[in-house]
């Protein structure tokens, strides 16, 4: 390299590289960025003299992470349901409340009345509080749509944030979410449906960078996510799946037999689960804010999943029903008060693993050559990032080499 674009220094570093120091940390370090790329970081004192910097700026002992990736939301969506939420709490089940229409159903009206402005409008508040909280990257999962032209719209939306803000969004089509009303009592017809129409759209307007499904009693059954993940394979598209969450249909196995980047959720994985996800490389991604939104006592398997080398991720699963969640950093600090990983494990969750759910190999840690996402912390330690509860840290964030927001000193 002749030149930095922007060389940042007076930083800490959490590389969250493998190997070396917890968190990848360095003290006194400094990074120098050409394009969009991480071109040079190390130590200040050992940074090359002679290569000239466009723009030096000083972090005034600040710490910088991998920009934070949200690997797992439904963020775009039109309405709430926060009077479903206090309707349960005056003592209303979550099954009264879907009978009577409303539920998953409610946000798919919603959604599906809602136009590209109205429903683009809606989501951009959730979106920008993740990005103004160091989240660089996120995916976007549709599912409330339900039906082939809705769901390409909420997977076009989600596009277009992207563009409007300047974040990175990886789609993932979940048009195997519930059974919309028109196919009421007929799951396997809504299957053929998806299967034979949504997916091949999808796929032709090359709206989404992934396949998912709910298998779940609630949800689809194993032999109807089979078809699903199939269908996705069979037009090139990678498979996730929503995972063992409220029982154990055997997801974890299920996904990791179809090669899935990720399994989600997880509470009731059991170890046959692990040992497959572990073999076949899959991610877990762990979800505390849907687990505590819920009142979940059954926690995921989180020594077995560790034993065995399962990469964690930890992600927001931000949807009006059962996450209502738009802080990353609480669903870190939640990932280790309620599900017991250490602040590293987590900060790895919504980092490295998290990337690595998404099947992007170009971040998620900080070393040359990746692309230039970073997050910038007023802290003086990493693990509090993990620590505290409401509050934001965050003073700035570098997006492909570009400086996006910036308070910092
Ligand atoms: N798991 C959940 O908990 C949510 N979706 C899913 O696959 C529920 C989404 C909602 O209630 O709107
Ligand atoms: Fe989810």
């Amino acid at each position: 390299m002749s030149r930095f674009d922007l060389l940042l220094v007076d930083v800490h570093l959490a590389t969250m590289q493998a190997g070396g120091a917890p968190y990848g940390a360095l003290r006194d370090g400094a990074v120098g960025i050409a394009d969009d790329r991480i071109a040079w970081i190390g130590r200040r004192v050992d940074l090359p003299r002679d290569i000239p910097a466009t723009q030096t700026v000083g972090c005034g002992g600040a710490w910088l992470t991998p920009g934070l990736v949200d690997c797992h939301t439904h963020i775009v969506y039109a309405g709430n349901r926060a009077g479903e939420f206090e309707r349960r709490l005056n003592g209303a089940s979550y099954a009264d409340i879907a009978r009577e229409g409303g539920g998953i159903n409610a946000t798919v009206r919603a959604t599906r009345a809602a136009d590209e402005r109205e429903l683009a409008a809606q989501s951009m508040p959730r979106m920008a509080a993740l990005a103004g909280e160091g989240v660089t990257t996120i995916e976007v999962k549709s599912g409330y749509g339900l039906e082939t032209a809705a769901e390409l719209k909420q997977l076009r939306v989600a596009r277009e944030l992207s563009a409007e803000l300047g974040i990175a969004v990886r789609t993932t089509l979940l048009a195997a979410h519930a059974v919309p009303p028109e196919f009421a009592g007929r799951a396997d017809d809504y299957v053929d449906y998806v299967c034979g129409d949504t997916i091949p759209a999808a796929a032709r307007a090359c709206v989404a960078d992934a396949v998912d499904a709910f298998c779940e009693g609630i949800g689809f059954t194993p032999a109807q996510t089979r078809r699903v993940l199939a269908a996705a394979r069979a037009h090139g598209l990678p498979v996730k799946l929503h995972a063992d969450q409220l029982s154990d249909t055997g997801g974890a196995g299920l996904a990791a037999a179809a090669s899935a980047l990720s399994a989600d959720h997880l509470e009731y994985t059991n170890d046959e689960g692990v040992a497959a996800m572990a073999e076949a490389g899959t991610v877990a991604v762990l979800l505390p804010g849907a687990f505590y939104a819920l009142r979940e006592t059954r926690v995921p398997p989180v020594a077995a999943l560790r034993r065995r080398g399962v990469p964690m991720a930890v992600a927001s699963d931000c949807n009006p029903g059962t996450s209502p969640v738009t802080s990353l950093l609480l669903m870190v600090n939640m990932a280790c008060t309620l599900f017991g990983l250490t602040p590293e494990e987590a900060l790895a969750g919504v980092t490295a693993n998290a990337a690595r759910a998404l099947g992007l190999a170009d971040r998620g840690t900080l070393a040359p050559g990746l692309r230039a996402d970073l997050a910038c912390w007023a802290i003086a330690e990493p693990a509090e990032l993990a620590y505290r509860i409401g509050g934001n840290p965050n003073v700035g964030a570098v997006r492909a080499g570009r400086i996006a927001h910036w308070s910092v000193g």
